[in-house]
């Protein structure tokens, strides 16, 4: 490869940063159950202590995305949790308030037909937005549950025009109170509802977006797609219309599976960022998107799954700087589709491994992190502990492995 294209990637990588998602290191499952694994995390701390140390196994994993309901405890100042991601190399990044977990939320949150329900969800979004400017984070991110699960069961334009109304008055008061910052809105197609959700898809988180205010993007999920959607499609759409905010990823089968990125169709990832270069090589502007993982296991050891992600991610957008934007431009002139789909194709199937840990190299990290993590012990030694400290605060975990 000449030189000039691996600065290139080299360059691009170090500008590169994923976060990763606290609850990504805790026990979770599926509505079947819990598989528990004796090295999760289960406090604040553990998960920070986590997150550094994929940060220190990739070098591209600064900031943690934290549920304030899951991470904060009650009366917990913000700036004391900021200070616990500080000591375990990390820093507290997009703050997800949870809108959909308290039983005054059963018929929604910012459109439930319940007007406490309204008020709660309100109340805590601007009690975030308060965290969210004391633990030096700059991003905001809504996820609701809001839906229906029968036709007839509720307005969908009421429900629209209140979502409206609360996003609005969260956007001003970040404006005012937290400037600088953004507000990013989620879509998902369904679950927990399953006849309508109120933001169903990028279209709507667009609409919702706009309607707020400057400050507020939207945010792509991976998993949040029907089967057989464009997500590149939409992301280059949003990125035209300077809406695209940021992007949770995962991969997926069949509905919002939470794998590991790339796991099941790494061309579909590799395709997204595909467009995202293109975007700057055909505008000259270089978005600021927020690039996060949203997954969770029960099954792959968490530690071991979310080095997974992050060492894909790196590959695939690596591999997304190898297109040759100009021979592309030009068979896309000339219309040559065969020609302009190798070019993609070839860019695809360029084995980055090697590049890749050069930039490690350069940047003083192991040259393979996952390798380094398995062969660490450092997961049985985690369980271990945790156990141990479990056991002294007298919780029980039903079954365990790591
Ligand atoms: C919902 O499925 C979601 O993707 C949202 O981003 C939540 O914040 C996250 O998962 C964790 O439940
Ligand atoms: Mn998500």
């Amino acid at each position: 490869m000449p030189d000039k294209i691996a600065d290139q990637v080299f360059k691009a990588l170090d500008n590169f940063d994923v976060e990763l998602p606290s609850w990504g290191f805790a026990d979770t499952g599926t509505r079947f159950g819990k598989f528990f694994q004796a090295a999760a995390a289960s406090t604040v701390e553990e998960k920070f202590h986590d997150a550094g140390l994929v940060h220190k196994l990739t070098g591209c994993c600064p900031s943690v995305a934290v549920h304030v309901l899951w991470d904060f405890k009650p009366g917990q100042s913000p700036k004391e949790v900021a200070k616990l991601a500080r000591k375990q190399g990390v820093r507290v990044g997009s703050i997800n308030p949870n809108v959909f977990q308290d039983q005054v939320y059963k018929f929604g949150s910012f459109c439930s037909p319940n007007p406490k329900a309204r008020k709660a969800a309100l109340d805590h979004t601007l009690d975030c937005v308060k965290i969210g400017k004391e633990s030096g984070s700059n991003l905001l991110s809504m996820w609701l549950a809001d839906g229906t699960n029968y036709p007839g069961q509720d307005s969908i334009y009421r429900r629209k025009k209140d979502l409206e109304s609360a996003l609005a008055k969260i956007s001003s008061t970040m404006k005012k109170q937290w400037p600088g910052a953004t507000m990013l809105v989620e879509y998902k197609p369904f679950e927990p509802a399953f006849y309508h959700t109120d933001i169903a898809d990028w279209g709507m988180a667009a609409a919702f977006a706009r309607a707020a205010g400057k400050n507020a993007k939207v945010l792509v999920d991976t998993g949040h797609h029907l089967p057989g959607c464009n997500i590149e499609h939409i992301v280059a759409f949003l990125l035209s219309e300077g809406l695209l905010g940021g992007f949770h990823f995962n991969d997926r089968k069949y509905a919002d599976d939470d794998l590991t990125l790339g796991s099941i169709d790494p061309y579909a990832v590799f395709r997204i960022f595909d467009q995202i270069v293109q975007f700057t090589f055909e505008t000259g502007k270089k978005p600021a998107i927020a690039y996060m993982v949203d997954q969770s296991h029960n099954l792959k050891p968490k530690l071991e799954a979310m080095v997974q992600t992050v060492d894909e991610a790196q590959k695939l957008f690596a591999r997304a700087h190898l297109v040759d934007r100009k021979a592309l431009a030009m068979a896309q002139k000339s219309m040559d589709i065969v020609a302009a789909e190798r070019i993609l194709r070839d860019a695809f199937e360029t084995d980055v491994r090697g590049l890749l840990a050069e930039w490690r190299l350069t940047h003083d990290l192991p040259v393979d992190p996952l390798a380094e993590l398995r062969s660490s012990g450092v997961i049985a030694k985690l369980g271990k502990d945790r156990a141990a400290a479990r056991k002294a605060r007298g919780e029980v975990q039903a079954s365990s492995y790591a």
